[in-house]
């Protein structure tokens, strides 16, 4: 093969690797990695991909050796995307080229930069590109991410509410329950948890910038036109049509910009959905995202009927009392690092069975800990499976979490993110705790 041709196919190569990358490979040992080139042998069987990474020799072993066993998927992957016969097997090096000081720094932070990580104000789509495709669709399917939290639910909700209201077919589906707290809401009953055969023209997908976050969907001939609307920070928003706004408290504060752009009146129905997507992904009015024109909507939406009480007691104050018994035992898992700047919990199956709840009652949780005084990162480990923990964090001040999450295949916002890492308890505990004191380390 002339070796421009071979020059080009390792310029896709690094291209495909690195989006593979940023999209999250599963092996928890990869930290935030950056492939700097890669090298293709004349016979094409071998390749060498160099990478880039912060921290110590130790993380970048790790890293290697998380990658070497991603291979195998990452050679089924680019076989399917770069249309070749043969992938050459891979081989990972650390770029020994570089200089392991300020100069790695320089590529990851310029790296980051282009992907828009540290842009919060970076709003990708609009919300007029929404509307026109919600006035477009005629059956729609509306979905968020596993684990539904009020915003997930209630924005879910308000979608439907909106669409329906414009004569337009609507299924909303999430795999998991809706939380007790939420079940006041309209049509939170009619939540499906499987999709069927069902064909869509239009697939909205709420609170959530990766597909797999949403449980299994239907065949992608099936679901139509993908929809997305979010407000975490992510490398790659999903949808064809899209509206992305990192600095919007809530996706209930991005669809009254939709709404601006449709012939739908808020109804009390449709202002309490938005209210409760606000309400809960602001800590009830508590945290930074809180804007000036988040409140100016909570108004709007009071005027129109909406009763902050009445939406405090559904959900905050209706908790069942086996709720309660499982922080008794959460809280007992409290572990306060020395430095005082991060403290942990950790919620296992054990416990659940012993109180007879389930994972989504443990919401707010992770409050307990970041609530210490000096503390500037909260960490809570669950037992997703044996030996997988899904890790949430929460940070005040300056850390940024998201980045942390984001180097084991995660993501979220800037001050709460989440990850899952395989492993047994102790170990994953082990692996986020350091990578918490680098991030926190002077
Ligand atoms: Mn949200």
């Amino acid at each position: 093969m002339a070796s421009v041709r071979r020059q080009r196919v390792a310029e896709q190569m690094q291209e495909e690797i690195s989006s593979l990358i940023a999209k999250g490979l599963k092996d928890p040992r990869i930290g935030f990695v950056t492939i700097t080139s890669v090298d293709i042998s004349a016979d094409l069987k071998r390749a060498w991909v160099y990478f880039c990474t912060s921290g110590t020799d130790a993380d970048r072993e790790r890293s290697q050796q998380g990658l070497q066993s991603s291979s195998g998927y990452i050679r089924r992957m680019l076989g399917k995307r770069l249309r070749l016969r043969n992938i050459p097997e891979f081989e990972f090096k650390y770029d020994e080229s570089l200089d392991r000081g300020n100069q790695i720094e320089t590529i990851l932070s310029e790296v980051r930069e282009q992907e828009g990580w540290d842009d919060p104000e970076r709003v990708r789509g609009s919300a007029e590109e929404v509307a026109l495709a919600f006035i477009a669709g005629k059956r729609f399917l509306v979905t968020s991410h596993l684990n539904p939290d009020g915003d997930a639910i209630a924005s879910m909700l308000a979608v439907r509410l909106l669409l329906e209201s414009m004569g337009k077919e609507v299924v909303c589906y999430n795999p998991d329950p809706v939380p007790h707290n939420f079940m006041f809401l309209a049509g939170a009953a009619d939540i499906e948890n499987t999709t069927g055969e069902d064909s869509f023209d239009h697939t909205v997908v709420l609170d959530c910038s990766e597909l797999n976050r949403c449980g299994p969907l239907p065949a992608e001939e099936l679901r139509g036109k993908l929809v997305g609307i979010d407000h975490h920070l992510t490398v790659s928003p999903l949808g064809e049509a899209r509206y992305l706004n990192p600095k919007a408290s809530s996706i209930g504060e991005m669809l009254d910009k939709v709404l601006e752009h449709l012939p739908v009146e808020i109804d009390l129905d449709l202002a309490k959905c938005l209210y409760c997507s606000i309400l809960t992904d602001t800590g009830s009015f508590r945290y930074s995202n809180t804007a000036p024109a988040t409140l100016h909507l909570a108004a709007r939406l009071v005027e129109i009927g909406v009763s902050p009480w009445d939406m405090t007691l559904k959900v905050y104050e209706s908790q069942p009392v086996e709720r309660v018994h499982l922080l008794a035992e959460v809280l007992q898992t409290l572990v306060v690092d020395p430095s005082g700047k991060h403290a942990s919990i950790t919620v296992t199956d054990e416990m659940f069975e012993k109180t007879g709840t389930s994972k989504d009652l443990i919401d707010g949780f992770i409050n307990y800990p970041r609530g210490i005084d000096g503390v500037e990162v909260a960490i809570q480990f669950r037992q997703a499976d044996i030996n997988r923990y899904k890790v949430s964090f929460r940070s005040r001040g300056n850390v940024d979490v998201a980045s942390i999450a984001q180097g084991f295949g995660g993501g979220g916002h800037r001050n709460a993110a989440g990850c899952e890492l395989s492993g047994e308890l102790n170990e994953v505990q082990k692996i986020i705790y350091q990578a918490i004191d680098r991030a926190l380390a002077p």
